[in-house]
């Protein structure tokens, strides 16, 4: 069942220290939807921590108030009250679970289709863009004004999680947000800048490597590209800097799929998938292999070589394609 804002700032009221947290790889919904609501609880008087398991990653640093967050702690500590955002499972929240020790109140606010109410309240929108247009709902419900942190910070979740206001899910209700958001102080054109046209040399090295090993499988439906460990540390390469190459394979008119498989230090691929037709559904099949996310934008990680999970999931694609066409 879902809650209302209004139930979820009652259930907060008494508390007095409570840790705002989201996702592992965190992006711009995770980030920007955990300041957002964290500035919200500060101005109520609550003293409010803000964890990701990947701290703050550097190109998400023009998000205003960015500095305030940090890995968890090695120490864990207790909150009155727990709030996660953009998170599908408790699990993705990774190393942050380890470091609570203590939280008699967890707070869900999500908009992903495969999220199953982890939350002792749960306020979950599938048909919202972002976990930010939530957000962005809940304060105009209760009326609360917003400042120019909050406004900031839900514009670029939302302009993130939207692809600059194009994807799926973008409705009248995301641009009013917009049309709000805008009115309470955001630059559109300066937060766009940094948020699209200031990427780091080392992106486009990647992007580089992407384009000249892309793969297009299944009749030219399905683009697949790949990155090992030992590339990614050849080319001085972060994590962070992979977000955003698959959309170029997505482009490329014909491809219905596009997947990203990414080395990571333990074993594991990490898949990114895209799909640009309904009818194959990338959270349904990531969710075949424990993976979970949006109906057109999912992921999954796999134990395995790069190459063995490659050829399994790029044949599951492949089938999905076929069958969804
Ligand atoms: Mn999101």
């Amino acid at each position: 069942m879902t809650s209302s804002a209004k139930d979820i700032e009652g259930a907060l009221a008494p508390a007095q220290t409570v840790l705002v947290v989201s996702h592992m790889r965190p992006d711009g919904d995770a980030l920007g939807s955990t300041l957002a609501f964290a500035r919200h609880l500060e101005r109520l008087g609550k003293s409010v921590h803000t964890w990701n398991e990947d701290g703050m990653p550097e190109k998400f640093r023009y998000l205003p108030g960015s500095e305030r967050i940090t890995p968890p702690p090695s120490e864990p500590r207790a909150f009155d009250a727990v709030v996660a955002v953009d998170t599908s499972t408790r699990d993705r929240l990774g190393s942050c679970l380890d470091a609570i020790s203590h939280a008699p109140l967890w707070i869900n606010i999500d908009h992903h289709i495969s999220n199953e109410g982890y939350g002792d309240l749960n306020l979950i929108d599938p048909s919202a863009p972002a976990a930010g247009q939530i957000l962005f709902e809940y304060f105009e419900s209760l009326g609360v004004a917003l400042d120019e942190i909050m406004a900031g910070n839900l514009f670029a979740a939302i302009s993130t999680d939207t692809g600059s206001f194009q994807y799926r899910g973008t409705d009248g209700r995301t641009f009013h947000a917009a049309a709000r958001l805008v009115e309470a102080g955001v630059n559109v054109s300066a937060l766009s800048q940094k948020m699209y046209d200031s990427h780091p040399r080392r992106h486009w090295n990647l992007l580089r490597h992407t384009l000249n090993t892309a793969q297009f499988l299944c009749q030219d439906r399905l683009a697949v590209f790949a990155v090992s460990r030992a590339e990614m540390a050849a080319m001085g390469a972060l994590p962070e800097d992979t977000e955003g190459l698959i959309t170029h394979l997505r482009a490329v008119e014909g491809v219905v799929v596009a997947a990203f498989y990414e080395e990571l230090k333990d074993g594991m691929i990490r898949i990114s998938v895209r799909s640009k037709n309904p009818s194959v559904n990338a959270c349904e099949i990531c969710q075949q292999f424990g993976g979970g996310g949006h109906p057109l934008a999912a992921g999954v990680r796999l134990r395995g070589s790069l190459e063995a999970v490659m050829e399994k999931f790029n044949a599951t694609l492949c089938h999905e394609i076929e069958r969804g066409n």
